[in-house]
Formats: structure tokens, C-alpha cells, sequence
């Protein structure tokens, strides 16, 4: 666990990617009143993300130090992947399902616990957008397939086809042989989990994936679904996960790290706890990968996972670094 101290209000800092001056930074976030029983100043604003995605986390502390909010911090963040198609597991340039689709599953959920989610849908660039529209525009919080799609047209998104000539090439070699078999923290571990918490306290989350490569047809992971992929709780923290989705939803992950700091474990403490639930249910053979990031109200960060390999990206106040998770295997 890292405990990240806010610095004094003086001067300018330095940050991995830019110098980020007080200045600013909202006044609310440099004279937060204390209403944390220890007297420790909360870290805020602060952003994680699965894995070392520098460049959405950049967006997303942009997005903070402009005084923006947390939803809109995580879904302009995962944004910067679901763009990037040189990334073959979220979004634009993902990797197919075993005949040939892009499916994409992602979810969003706010300080206020609403949440929206979209479920192996195909042809829009940004599913988080799309999510984000479900939890705002409609009465429901999930919506799957040609439904989400024909959402997504309404409000505006465009018709994209997201098989790239990489993926797809890659796709028509895999046909050789069709062997469905993850390769640890390679092709199938690269989802992006974002949480941040601004300058007001609040904290929200967002989840965006492609899912598992050349996967059944109609497959869904945790990633969209709330609760496994991802969990918010404004009151506690919250937490989100990459890896093979089948095994996070089989202990509904991320709202079970949430639940047991709320019971009062540090985000890594939770973190290991979670990966050691799965472990469990699988006898202890870890030969699938799990990555767990989490943070509490106070902008303490945690992060476990099985095997070597797993990192997460923070961005605070303090800078912007890539840290190297602890595992349950070691090196
Ligand atoms: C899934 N959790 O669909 C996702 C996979 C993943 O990078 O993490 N991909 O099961």
C-alpha cells in the first residue's frame, strides 16, 4: 500500500509528462476540509488505471486539474484506448471474436452509485460513451448487442468498422490452428480500469474491453458487468479488474475488494484478499492471470495480481508513474 501525501501549496511540480503549476489546481482541492478520523489531508485528485496507460491517465488528470469531476475524468481517460487502435484490446483495433467481430463490453459508474453498461456491441469506436448514455438517457443499466448498437446510432455515434488489418491478420493466422488458449499479460490482459476521485471527494470508475481474443461469438466478461469488472462506492473507495473475466465474475471481484475496505482493509490488503478468493475456487492453480487495482476515500491505492507482469498508472499531484504490482507468483 502507498500512502501519497499531498505536497504543500507552494510553487509548481513536476509530474512524469508536464509541470503542473498550483495554480491550476482548484482552491477546493488544496484547502479540503478534514473529515478523515486519522488527520491525514486525502489524496485528491488522483486517477489509477490498469496497466501502464500513461496517456489515459494523462487525459483524465487533465480533466481533474481543470476542476472537472471524476465521471467525466475516467470516461475521457479510457477514451484515449478506445481510440488508439495500436492497442488490440480495447476498442478501435480490438481483437476479434472467433468469427472475425469486434464486441465490445464496458461500463461506467458515478459517485451517486448510478451506473450504465454496454454488452458485446459492435461497430461504435467509444462503448463508454455509449454506457455513459445508458446510465443517463435511459431507465435501465445495461443494454447487449444490436440493442446497445442501435442505442448508440440514436445518440449520435457513428457506424465504425473496428477490425483493423492488424487484427484481422492476426485473426486468419489464429484459424490455423483455433486454439483458444490466453496468453498470460500478452493478447488477452489488457483491459483498461480506470477510478478517480476529484477535488470534491467524489469517486467514480469506468471499464472498456474488447474482451477475450477470438472468444465465442456472444461472450461477455466482467468488465461491463458492475460489481465484477467494476465497483464505485462514494462512502468506501472503489476497485476494478483486467484478466480472464469468467473468474472475476465467479466472485463478483471488484464489489467484494470494495466491501472488505469498507470493513476496514487498506486497497492492497483487499486487493490480495481478492486474488486469494479466486486462487481459492481454482485450488490454488493459477495458470489464468488477474489483475486487481483499488483505491480508498482517502487516495490510498492497492493493486495484486497472480502473475508477474501486472503494473497500474497513477497521476496525483505528486506525479505520474507506472508501479509494478505485487504478485501472487513470484518473479
Ligand atoms: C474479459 N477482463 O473480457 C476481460 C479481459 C481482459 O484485457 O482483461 N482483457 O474477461
Amino acid at each position: 500500500m502507498k500512502r501519497r501525501k499531498f505536497l504543500k501549496r507552494s510553487g509548481a511540480l513536476t509530474t512524469g509528462l508536464a509541470t503542473v503549476p498550483l495554480a491550476a489546481m482548484p482552491l477546493s482541492s488544496q484547502s479540503l476540509p478534514n473529515s478523515l478520523p486519522s488527520g491525514d489531508d486525502p489524496v485528491r485528485p488522483i486517477v489509477i488505471c490498469t496497466w501502464d496507460f500513461g496517456n489515459a491517465t494523462a487525459k483524465a488528470w487533465e480533466v481533474l486539474a481543470n476542476d472537472g469531476n471524476a465521471l467525466d475524468a475516467v470516461e475521457q481517460g479510457v477514451m484515449i484506448e478506445e481510440a488508439d487502435e495500436n492497442n488490440q484490446t480495447v476498442g478501435m483495433g480490438g481483437r476479434p471474436d472467433r468469427d472475425g467481430r469486434v464486441s465490445l463490453d464496458a461500463c461506467i459508474m458515478d459517485a451517486k452509485g448510478n451506473c450504465g453498461a454496454v454488452l458485446a456491441m459492435e461497430n461504435i469506436v467509444h462503448p463508454i460513451s455509449v454506457a455513459r448514455a445508458v446510465m443517463e438517457r435511459t431507465p435501465h443499466v445495461m443494454l447487449s448487442g444490436k440493442g446497445a448498437e442501435r442505442f448508440g446510432y440514436e445518440q449520435g455515434f457513428k457506424k465504425t468498422d473496428l477490425l483493423t488489418e492488424k487484427s484481422k491478420t492476426e485473426w486468419v493466422e489464429w484459424q490455423k490452428t483455433a486454439q483458444y488458449k490466453p496468453l498470460i499479460n500478452i493478447e488477452n490482459h489488457d483491459t483498461i480500469g480506470m477510478l478517480a476521485i476529484d477535488a470534491k471527494g467524489d469517486i467514480s470508475g469506468a471499464c472498456t474491453t474488447s474482451g477475450m481474443a477470438y472468444k465465442m461469438a456472444g461472450r461477455v466478461g466482467d468488465s461491463p458487468i458492475i460489481g465484477a469488472g467494476l465497483f464505485v462506492d462514494n462512502e468506501v473507495g472503489a476497485a476494478t479488474a483486467t484478466g480472464v473475466g469468467e473468474e472475476v465474475v465467479r466472485t463478483v471481484g471488484s464489489f467484494l475488494i470494495v466491501e472488505l475496505m469498507r470493513q476496514g482493509k487498506s486497497p492492497q490488503e483487499a486487493c490480495e484478499e481478492g486474488v486469494r478468493r479466486i486462487l481459492k475456487k481454482n485450488d490454488d492453480k493459477a495458470d489464468f492471470q488477474i489483475g486487481f487495482i483499488a483505491i480508498n476515500k482517502k487516495g490510498e491505492t492497492g493493486s495484486y495480481c497472480i502473475h508477474p507482469g501486472f503494473s497500474y498508472r497513477s497521476y496525483t499531484k505528486e506525479g505520474h508513474r507506472n508501479t509494478p504490482s505485487d504478485s501472487y507468483i513470484k518473479v
